[in-house]
């Protein structure tokens, strides 16, 4: 697959939200990335139901709804889902994770994955069947703009040989410090989908249609 962009929603200059969306969308942005946080399963509270609503009505780019949040399964019917929009739920987040996902298929979206750093491969190889994503956290979930946690090269290319060796069909997505330096040594270890924010929209401010463009073309 080719490589796709998924533009960090809580990275946004709010006051020029309108033609950022549009720019997204002449630009081919694959995913608007929605982080929602809920203040429990991270120390961060954030992007709400109508903002997400609103996203929906107002542009023709899918979401890719990243819950950090506890029980997301309770949660789900609170956002506005659909076909070839992608959502990911927290295999650290709720014992019956698998619910989730299931219900998310049925909404006929993608089901992903996401594992927080600390989190080893092993904790989702079991449940690939009902997955169509896995989303390899490269920060402790939270915030935007940290750098990487040490070890995620090595966690990507085990994804990635397991991948391979089992036949297995999921896309790789990665979350958090995505920069014009990493995206091609990422892109060969296996990842498919990235997840930019401060490097696309918060250290160039206004650039957002050049940097769109540089993520392609690297
Ligand atoms: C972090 C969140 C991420 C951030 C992403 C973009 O909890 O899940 O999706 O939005 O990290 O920010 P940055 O600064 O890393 O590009
Ligand atoms: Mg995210």
């Amino acid at each position: 697959m080719s490589r796709e962009l998924s533009v960090s929603m809580m990275c946004i200059d709010l006051s020029n939200l309108g033609e950022m969306l549009r720019t997204f969308e002449d630009e081919g942005v694959n995913y608007l990335h929605v982080d929602v946080m809920d203040g429990h399963f991270v120390p961060n509270l954030m992007l709400g139901t109508t903002y997400v609503e609103w996203l929906k009505n107002n542009s023709r780019i899918p979401l890719d709804i990243h819950l950090m949040v506890e029980d997301p399964a309770a949660k789900l019917d609170w956002f506005p889902i659909g076909p070839g929009d992608m959502v990911t739920v927290h295999v650290e987040s709720a014992w019956n994770v698998l619910d989730s996902l299931i219900h998310i298929r049925k909404l006929g979206a993608k089901a992903v994955l996401a594992i927080s750093p600390q989190t080893p491969i092993t904790s989702v190889i079991h449940l690939l069947d009902y997955v169509d994503g896995v989303c390899v956290m490269l920060v402790i979930p939270g915030f935007s703009g940290q750098t990487m946690i040490k070890g995620m090269e090595e966690k990507i290319r085990a994804l990635s040989d397991y991948r391979r060796s089992s036949g297995s069909e999921f896309f790789i997505e990665a979350d958090g410090y995505i920069h014009e330096d990493n995206i091609r040594s990422l892109e060969a270890l296996g990842v498919d989908v990235f997840v930019a924010g401060t490097s696309l929209l918060g250290e160039h401010p206004g650039k957002y249609r050049e940097r769109i463009r540089l993520f392609y073309s690297i």
